[in-house]
């Protein structure tokens, strides 16, 4: 990736920080002005780069007046897709200075710690993350309970990628020069600290803040967004520990598939129809549920294939763990004293059977074996 032209010493004396925007024209004056009085007499060269969405609101028209009198100016992106992300990538590739903030625009990251983040950069790592949860940083007292665990959850599922108490932040400091190839990144939606320090293999510190929810303007976070984090946090699974990171991901599915073939059963059996129909039945809309989970989630960056031959594949390596989970039981309790008085351990041993079956032919012929890490 290109380098600034920036001397080191030089690079310490500015900073691009970059924002991406969708529809927060009545947050991008406040914002301006509280960068500008947190960074104003301090001997700093700033510019804000705001990555818009094509918002449509008159963010454009408030950054127009804005630029007037201080360093601001908009990138807007008209092609698809609307994307958090890819709005911070291209505001890295737009930007003047080496060192990079990376924050919201609602006002939930403080910009007068903008100075404590870029302190501990150049005291001496790839990148310094304004931290909820670091001792001494904190989320708005307003969060919910729900809301609470579900940072929490999402952060817990990170651990095991990144040493950070939160991977999930979006208020960040790095420097241009330490980041990875942009081109290799593939992140979607919301976490692209996350991404920087996964594939970049970033050093990264903490520096606690006190995060505050946004006063004005409405959240983009919905369901759609918590869906591709995890299809995110699958790619970056697999980056880092290869395939056999796809096996929680694809018994995940498995578990949620029976609950759906479950619910189906009891369903169908309580609307009248007959049991062994009812059990032929809820086979289909169960399978149907984990061949699309596995598509999106499991092996979401493999090539995208057509869905009727891919779905008719799915049903036929289903069909072969089932009767290697069904045969090995029989095999089991009918051959071995052991399991024949513990039939439990054998019906446990053939689902697990059958499972490591249905996951080799998912990985090696459902979902092929080619990679592309688009979209
Ligand atoms: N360019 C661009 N920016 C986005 C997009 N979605 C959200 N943003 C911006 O990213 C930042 C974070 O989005 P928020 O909606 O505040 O999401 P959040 O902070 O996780 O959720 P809240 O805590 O509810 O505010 C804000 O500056 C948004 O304007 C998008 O699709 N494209
Ligand atoms: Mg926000």
């Amino acid at each position: 990736m290109p380098k600034t032209s920036q001397t080191p010493e030089a690079a310490d004396r500015n900073v691009s920080i970059i924002v991406p925007t969708f529809r927060e024209a009545a947050n991008i004056a406040p914002l301006a002005e509280r960068i500008d009085a947190a960074l104003s007499g301090t001997g700093l060269e700033w510019e804000l780069l705001l990555v818009d969405d094509d918002s449509g609101d008159g963010s454009e028209a408030v950054v127009a007046e804005l630029s007037r009198r201080l360093p601001v100016r908009m990138v807007v992106r008209r092609e698809p897709p609307r994307d958090l992300s890819l709005a911070v990538i291209e505001g890295i590739r737009l930007s003047r200075f080496d060192r990079l903030v990376v924050m919201d625009a609602d006002l939930s990251h403080p910009p007068e710690r903008i100075l404590d983040l870029l302190a501990a950069l150049d005291g001496g790592c790839d990148m310094v993350i304004g931290s909820r949860y670091a001792p001494g940083g904190s989320v708005d007292s307003s969060w919910s309970l729900y809301r609470v665990l579900n940072s929490r959850l999402a952060t817990w599922m990170a651990r095991p990628l990144v040493k950070c108490a939160d991977p999930m932040a979006g208020f960040f400091a790095t420097r241009r020069s330490v980041l990875p190839d942009l081109q290799l990144l593939r992140p979607m939606g919301y976490k692209i600290a996350l991404e920087l320090m996964v594939r970049g293999r970033l050093r990264v510190r903490e520096v606690s803040i006190d995060f505050r929810d946004r006063s004005v303007g409405l959240s983009k976070m919905n369901w759609r967004q918590q869906i591709r984090f995890l299809r995110h946090l699958s790619r970056l699974y697999n980056h880092k520990f290869g395939s056999l990171a796809r096996v929680p991901f694809f018994s995940a599915v498995g578990a949620s598939g029976l609950v759906v073939d479950l619910a189906c059963y009891l369903g169908l059996q309580w609307a009248g129809i007959e049991h062994r129909l009812a059990r032929f039945l809820s086979f289909w809309p169960a399978v149907g549920w984990n061949w699309a989970l596995n598509r999106g989630l499991t092996f979401s960056e493999r090539a995208r294939q057509p869905h009727l031959g891919q779905l008719a594949r799915f049903v036929a390596s289903s069909l072969v763990g089932l009767a290697v989970n069904v045969g090995s039981y029989a095999l089991l309790t009918s051959y071995m004293d052991l399991f024949d008085r513990h039939r439990l351990l054998a019906f446990f041993c053939g689902v697990s059977l059958g499972s490591i079956v249905n996951f080799l032919v998912a990985d090696l012929y459902v979902y092929g074996r080619r990679t592309e890490t688009g979209h």
